[in-house]
Order: structure tokens, then sequence, then C-alpha cells
């Protein structure tokens, strides 16, 4: 299917009011969602989810207010898919970092909708240089069910005939009233590698408190999250299956004014909670099976 074609995505997959695909930013293919329970958006190329909003709260995922979207880039905030890599390649300085799949041509596989929520999915689609990249016959898909909740299945099915050894993390950059006032519970005891201390191991202490810049890898862990914002009176909750690692970063003041896309204030704003496989954690796929990584990210009340 060529998903440059607008009028025929919304002939096969456009749900009247509640799938909508439309040229966005950057002339790249995005798919509109609207229900009872959210709105959401998601470019076509690297799946990118870039909004979700539950109804009646302000946008749950964050998105730089100087996000470069366009062909072939990575978009800074939204859901980034890493993978079959994560961070660096492990042997070659020149491949992209965090893998082919986030700035990778994806293709919308389905659209259906339920009673309270939208279920989207898409399919990576290698070309030939992704194929160089990564020559091993993988099939990836992305699910994604838009609703009061956001849950996102990440799907690699090894169809080759030798095992595979991937690296993958869904990315997710959350919007937070200030990064000065948020904590993240759940790591507590668990061991971590800081990036920003030449990836010494050491192990949590209490909830996350972010004052610095902040980079880490919690390894052997399954644990749900929960970030607590009492400036947006909320908690979001981090449920996953499928993952061992959560990654915590925050580039702090230096290094966000660095990032052309992402500008001196941005890294107040945001926070990125990591469901991932990475490190020690990276996963081997035998020949002919499924990996799932699964996570369903929800909203409370912080209000007495
Ligand atoms: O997930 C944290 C991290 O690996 C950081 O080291 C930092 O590089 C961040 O990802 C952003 O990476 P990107 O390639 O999107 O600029």
């Amino acid at each position: 299917m060529n998903n440059t074609d607008i009028s025929a995505l919304n002939a096969q997959f456009g749900i009247a009011g509640q799938v909508t695909f439309v040229e966005g930013q950057g002339g790249l293919n995005a798919i509109e969602i609207n229900n009872a329970e959210c709105s959401a958006n998601i470019v076509i190329q690297g799946a990118h989810l870039t909004h979700w909003a539950p109804s009646g709260q302000k946008p749950v995922i964050w998105l730089s207010p100087t996000a470069d979207i366009a062909p072939n880039k990575a978009i800074r905030g939204g859901i980034p898919i890493c993978w079959p890599w994560f961070g660096p390649h492990p042997s070659k300085a020149d491949f992209p970092s965090h893998g082919i799949a986030r700035t990778g041509h994806w293709e919308v596989i389905a659209t259906t909708a339920l009673a309270d929520k939208t279920q989207v999915s898409l399919r990576l689609i290698k070309n030939l240089e992704e194929n160089d990249l990564w020559p091993h016959p993988t099939i990836l898909e992305c699910h994604f069910t838009l609703g009061r909740a956001l849950e996102i299945d990440l799907v690699t099915h090894n169809t080759g005939g030798d095992a595979i050894h991937i690296g993958q993390a869904l990315h997710t950059y959350f919007n937070i009233s200030d990064i000065h006032n948020v904590s993240v519970n759940g790591l507590e005891n668990c061991y971590y590698l800081d990036k920003v201390d030449a990836s010494k191991r050491k192990q949590q202490q209490g909830p996350v408190k972010i004052s610095a810049e902040t980079d880490r890898v919690y390894t052997d862990t399954d644990a749900d999250c929960l970030i607590s914002d009492p400036g947006f009176q909320r908690q979001m909750r981090i449920e996953k299956r499928g993952s061992q690692s959560t990654v915590v970063w925050n580039p702090w003041a230096e290094k966000s004014a660095a990032m052309a896309d992402m500008g001196k204030s941005a890294y107040s704003n945001m926070l990125c909670v990591e469901s991932a496989n990475a490190a020690d954690d990276e996963r081997t796929i035998q020949a002919g099976d499924v990996h799932h990584l699964w996570v369903r990210y929800s909203v409370e009340s912080m209000i007495p």
C-alpha cells in the first residue's frame, strides 16, 4: 500500500468522526484520532505518536515546541520507537542512533473503532538501506489502542531461520508541569547504569527526583512506574510487559539549549520514562518466535 495517497488512506482506513488521514508538518502523512475518550496524532513515518490527551486532561505526551518534523528525521518528543538497537549501534558508529524504526517507512495495516477507543496498527517496511542496516528477516508491527488509557504493543516477529538479538525502547516523552517538582516511583532499590557518570552501576534510593542532567538505564526491572506531578495535580501510571529495562532521561538546561529541536527551557516540561530492553536486558528472539513489548499509560488525579 502506497501511503503517500491521503485520499486512498482515508478510503481504506478512515473512520468517520474518529480516524482521519492528513498531510501534516513536513509533508508527512499523519493520522488524527478523535473519540469520546481522547485525541491523538500519529505520524506514519516511524509510527511516531506525537500527541495523546484523554478528554479533559492536558496532553500526557510531550512534543517539543521546536520539533523538526521532516522526512527521515527523528522527531523530538512524542513516542519514538527505538529498534532494533537502543542508543548508538554497538559496533557501527555511522549507524543511526536508536535504530531504523523511528525514521523508517511504515504502512497502516488496520484501523478499528471500538466502543470507547480506537485501534490503529502499523507495520515497518524496510527499504534497501534499512535492509543493509538490519539484514535479518523480521516483521515489526506497532498496535495502538487509544482511549482513556493508551496501550502500545510493539511486536517483533523473527521470520528468519536464525536467532536475532535486539535492543528496543518506547522512548516516551511525558508532559509535566515542572521538572523540579515531579518524582518517579517504582524504581526504588533497582540498579541502574548512570550514563552521566561513566555508566557506573548504582542503586536507586527512594523515588527518582531530577535536579540535573539525568540519563539512567534501570536494568532487570519489570516494575510499573508512576510519575507524580503535583503541579498538574495528576499521576501518570506506566504499566509494562515484555520490558526488563526502564530508562529515565532529562537533558537539563545546557544540553537542552544545545539541541535546536528543543531549546533552552523545554527541558523543564518533559521527562522521558522509557519502557525498554537495553544493556544486559537486550533480547534474543529465536527463529519463528514473536516478542511483545507492551505498555499502558493512564492518568490518575492527585486532587484529594
Ligand atoms: O533515552 C536516553 C537517550 O539514550 C539519551 O542518551 C539521549 O541520547 C536521548 O536518548 C535522546 O536521543 P536522540 O537520539 O533522540 O537525541
